[in-house]
């Protein structure tokens, strides 16, 4: 059949008004607002005037387009945690890694594409700290005629952990890169944008939920937290994990639960206690020493509905673990196992084509002679890995000059292993070991390389957890140890069967983690902490996944309207 020009151009209109018409669009409008907490009103940059901002639902596979309008004063960029957008960096969101910010006034209409996710996600902003407030909850639903893997609950029910600042939060952020020391600690931890009765002045806004006896509700969990590891109860109520980073667990049932910024998790709670009220609660988990935390704790309120008189009982808190016990944090998060039952397979990565190996430290670095810094003889505070801090590009980004070929904007020699073999996990380390060098340096994968990364942390200056977050990927995490890991002993001990899919993870202090994941998404995908110091500090780096031979395995266009610097 011969298909004339006009045919043609009705077929290709035709197309282009169903992939229209099947898009939905949502408008993100970032703008200031006025918020009150702890006694005092600030404006806080919010997504349509809410915080935290609003929840975006789809359907596990969907595409959607977010307009993201930029009313505010700041530039910022918007970042779609955990969802891996096939073949489409374009719209992952960190700022100079995949695109230049969208500044004050000016407008970026992001493609988000869901695939494999099903569950709870997040978004949040990737500039500075914009995050601590302006961030909000993905909900991925299973596809039409499928199920959760659990009965259906009586009702779903957000809770974003979050962190509250009393000064504004670039003020914070200003006094931190200006001064190279730690940035001031928090003044409150939140629940769905409310400290809770703890704190004087917030009693009554307090989140409360009102549950029936008998009835199961499913919490879709988030901690949206700027630099905390959080720790989370509810008072008399045990809670049953069934998911994590928007894939199904195996349920696992627990008195408390411990959740990575960055991370998310659903947890079914059944009100099965007396008629009552009791508190939900957060605090901290920190286990560096003489390093500065809040130690506040966040609270919300469970209220069962039915016949007593709420105000004559006192909610009772529940016990929360101590804020150092490493022991009560680790062994929550390893007992995650992905459920791999028929409906939800999983694939882990058996040949393994490359081996990484990368240290995360603390670390520091001279300040110029002109400056005055907050350590002895004039130093800041900095953070690496594999010995690299890394440095954001600042005219340019990584992804529009790995596509473009444009020079001199980052160099592709982040190693595979640290340049020194070292005790990483040793005591009273030498100070040689402290100043890491200052680069932006990317790994380059192959298409379809089947990777193993441990990640290995260090004790130099100070040893800590470090929930590591993986772009536009999930991966399994195998394994995890305390001390250096052993690549002859250490991997015998892999759970290669029902290991967790996630797309951030905790590494143990004075520890390993391994995972593994299949590189089938070209483009420019970051990883870094997510304690929001210690990126900014230099503890991340970039992977580059190269195109497949297929067209199918290759980067799409970019979008017309990509921000500029
Ligand atoms: C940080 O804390 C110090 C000491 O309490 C205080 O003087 C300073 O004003 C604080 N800065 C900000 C931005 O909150
Ligand atoms: C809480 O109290 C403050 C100050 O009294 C008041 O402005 C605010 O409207 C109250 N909020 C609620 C939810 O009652
Ligand atoms: C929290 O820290 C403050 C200041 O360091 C201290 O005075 C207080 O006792 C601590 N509170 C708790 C509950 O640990
Ligand atoms: C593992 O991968 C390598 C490289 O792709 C390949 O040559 C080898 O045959 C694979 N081995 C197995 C057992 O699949
Ligand atoms: C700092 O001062 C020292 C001694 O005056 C000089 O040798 C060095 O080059 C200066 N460094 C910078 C970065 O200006
Ligand atoms: C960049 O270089 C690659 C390989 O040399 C080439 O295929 C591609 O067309 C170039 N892209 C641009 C935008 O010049
Ligand atoms: C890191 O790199 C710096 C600068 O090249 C070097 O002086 C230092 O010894 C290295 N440290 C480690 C632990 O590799
Ligand atoms: C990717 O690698 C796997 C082996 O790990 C192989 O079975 C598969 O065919 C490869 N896919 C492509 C598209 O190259
Ligand atoms: C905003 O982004 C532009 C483009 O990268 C940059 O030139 C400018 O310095 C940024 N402004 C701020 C306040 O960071
Ligand atoms: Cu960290």
């Amino acid at each position: 059949m011969k298909i004339t020009v006009l045919q043609y151009l009705g077929i290709l209109f035709l197309n282009v008004l169903i992939t229209c018409q099947a898009l939905r669009h949502h408008k993100f409008v970032v703008r200031d607002a006025p918020y009150t907490k702890l006694c005092s009103t600030k404006n806080i940059l919010t997504v349509n005037g809410q915080f935290p901002g609003p929840t975006l639902y789809v359907t596990k596979g969907e595409t959607i387009i977010v307009d993201v309008y930029n009313r505010a004063n700041y530039n910022i960029t918007i970042h779609w945690h955990g969802v891996n957008q096939p073949r489409y960096p374009w719209s992952d969101g960190p700022e100079y890694i995949t695109q230049c910010p969208i500044r004050p006034g000016g407008k970026f209409s992001q493609k988000v594409i869901f695939s494999e996710e099903e569950g709870t996600l997040w978004w949040h902003a990737h500039s500075d700290w914009s995050r601590a407030t302006v961030h909000g909850m993905i909900v991925v639903k299973p596809t039409p005629g499928t199920t959760y893997p659990f009965p259906k609950p009586h009702k779903e029910v957000p809770i974003i952990l979050g962190e509250w600042w009393k000064k504004d939060i670039v003020e914070v952020y200003n006094e931190f890169r200006r001064t190279g020391g730690d940035a001031n600690i928090s003044d409150a931890y939140t629940i769905n944008g409310q400290p809770g009765d703890q704190y004087p002045c917030s009693s009554n806004e307090t989140f409360k939920l009102r549950v029936d006896y008998g009835k199961t509700y499913l919490l879709r969990m988030v901690n949206a937290a700027v630099q905390d590891i959080l720790f989370f109860a509810i008072s008399k109520h045990q809670v049953t994990i069934v998911g994590s980073d928007g894939n199904y667990v195996k349920p696992l049932k627990v008195d408390y639960i411990t959740i990575s910024p960055g991370q998310t998790m659903d947890v079914l709670l059944e009100a099965n206690q007396p008629l009552g009220q009791y508190y939900m609660a957060s605090k901290v988990y920190s286990s560096a020493t003489g390093v500065e935390f809040d130690n506040t704790t966040t609270t919300a309120i469970i209220q069962y509905r039915g016949n007593y008189i709420p105000s004559s009982t006192t909610p009772s808190l529940p016990s929360l673990p101590a804020s150092d016990d490493i022991m009560a944090s680790i062994n929550l998060i390893s007992q995650l196992r992905s459920l791999n039952d028929n409906q939800h397979q999983i694939d882990v990565p058996l040949n393994i084509t490359t081996n990484l190996f990368f240290t995360t430290s603390v670390n520091t670095l001279p300040c110029s002679n002109d400056s005055t810094c907050a350590l002895p003889g004039n130093n800041r505070l900095s953070a690496s890995m594999n010995n690299i801090s890394f440095q954001l590009p600042s005219n340019n980004n990584i992804l529009q000059a790995y596509y473009n070929n444009i020079s001199g904007v980052f160099g592709e020699n982040f190693p595979n292993v640290p340049p020194l073999l070292f005790d990483f996990t040793g005591n009273n380390l030498p100070a040689y070991l402290t100043t890491p060098s200052v680069a932006t340096e990317v790994n380059v994968l192959e298409y379809n390389s089947t990777v193993e990364l441990v990640l290995q942390s260090t004790n130099i200056l100070a040893g800590t957890e470090h929930p590591i977050h993986l772009h536009g990927h999930n991966f399994y995490v195998v394994g995890w140890g305390f001390g250096n890991f052993d690549k002859d002993k250490d991997p015998l001990n892999y759970n290669l069967v029902d290991p967790p899919y996630q797309n951030t993870v905790a590494m143990p202090k004075n520890g390993w983690t391994a995972i593994r994941f299949r590189a089938q998404n070209p483009g420019v995908w970051f990883v870094h902490c997510h304690l929001e110091r210690h990126v900014s500090w230099g503890m991340a780096m970039t992977f580059i996944v190269k195109n497949g031979d297929k067209t199918e395995e290759q980067m799409l266009p970019p979008p017309p309207d990509m921000p500029q610097c």
